[in-house]
């Protein structure tokens, strides 16, 4: 059978990626399942001014009704980021019955890797990763096998808090999947910059970024984390997590969130302030190893 995949690029979006200008991804599972409203609007639209204020341009990515986007309006995020309106959460997976069956739905970091991997994007930042939930380890996130697969730098503070951040890291080690530490030699965890476990590479500065990530894709790499510390920390996190495992019925697709909400609910809801700042935080660091990674392939 001969398909078509619709898919809309935002001519902004391609324009730079035809000019080798930097482009930074967006993923937006976080506006819709991962943050209340209306942080989530504030965390996407935080986002998209970082990208912006260090010379790169924006490229969130969901699926709207069964059109694959990348580059969003303000309209459309907001339509995901409504409370209650069933925007499902979309993994790898998910994104051909999705398109085939006219769904709306909003992408997870792996799904929107995969997706920047489509269009010849390499650069795309979030909050935190998934990966090996705790005291469960057979739900690892799609999140891992993606970055096996697709050649994207995911910018992020490390895996949530949520999960089992050692077993997150060997998961990761085990893919072929490198993890930089940016300006830092233990792996962050989300709320708190440290978790103990060290990360593959450190890199302080863009430039250095850039010059490892070419690397990496020259040597036959795939996906690679850079992992950013938090600029403020939950010091409470620990506790806040062990209660909300303690109480969160969920499974599957829904225990990222249903675990962030409880956290939030314990945390009396500083983690989504510490939340809002370090998404906006990665995505300026993204677009800072964008513009290096533009300027080298210039000169
Ligand atoms: N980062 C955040 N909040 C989130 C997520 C990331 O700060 O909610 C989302 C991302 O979309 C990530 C997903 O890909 O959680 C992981 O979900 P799962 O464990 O079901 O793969
Ligand atoms: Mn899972």
């Amino acid at each position: 059978m001969r398909y078509e995949l619709p898919m809309r690029v935002a001519p902004e979006v391609s324009a730079a990626l035809e000019e080798q200008r930097p482009v930074v991804a967006l993923e937006t599972s976080i506006v819709a399942q991962g943050l209340p409203h209306p942080a989530n609007l504030e965390a996407a639209a935080a986002s998209e001014a970082a990208v912006r204020a260090r010379g790169a341009v924006p490229a969130t990515v969901a699926v709207v009704d069964g059109v694959l986007r990348v580059g969003l309006t303000v309209e459309e995020v907001e339509r995901l980021a409504r409370p209650r309106t069933g925007v499902r959460k979309l993994g790898s997976r998910d994104l051909g019955p999705a398109l085939a069956t006219g769904a709306t739905g909003a992408t997870t970091v792996a799904a929107t890797a995969r997706v920047a991997a489509l269009v010849g994007i390499r650069f795309l930042a979030t909050g935190g990763i998934g990966g090996v939930h705790r005291g469960r380890a057979i739900d690892q996130s799609a999140d891992l096998f993606e970055l096996a697969r697709s050649p994207v730098a995911v910018f992020c503070s490390g895996p949530k808090t949520v999960l089992d951040v050692a077993a997150t890291l060997e998961r990761l080690e085990s893919l072929c999947v490198p993890v930089l530490g940016y300006g830092c030699d233990e792996c962050p965890a989300f709320y708190v910059a440290r978790s103990g476990c060290p990360v593959s590479q450190r890199v302080d500065d863009p430039d250095t970024a850039a010059r490892v990530l070419a690397a990496v894709w020259a040597t036959g790499g795939a996906g690679v984390v850079v992992a950013v510390p938090p600029p403020e920390e939950l010091p409470e996190a620990e506790a806040a997590v062990r209660r909300a495992l303690a109480v969160t019925g969920a499974s599957g697709q829904a225990l990222t969130p249903a675990l962030l909400a409880e956290v939030e609910r314990h945390s009396r809801g500083r983690s989504v302030a510490v939340n809002l700042r370090l998404v906006a935080s990665n995505a300026a660091v993204a677009a800072e190893c964008a513009a290096a990674m533009a300027r080298g392939d210039a000169g």
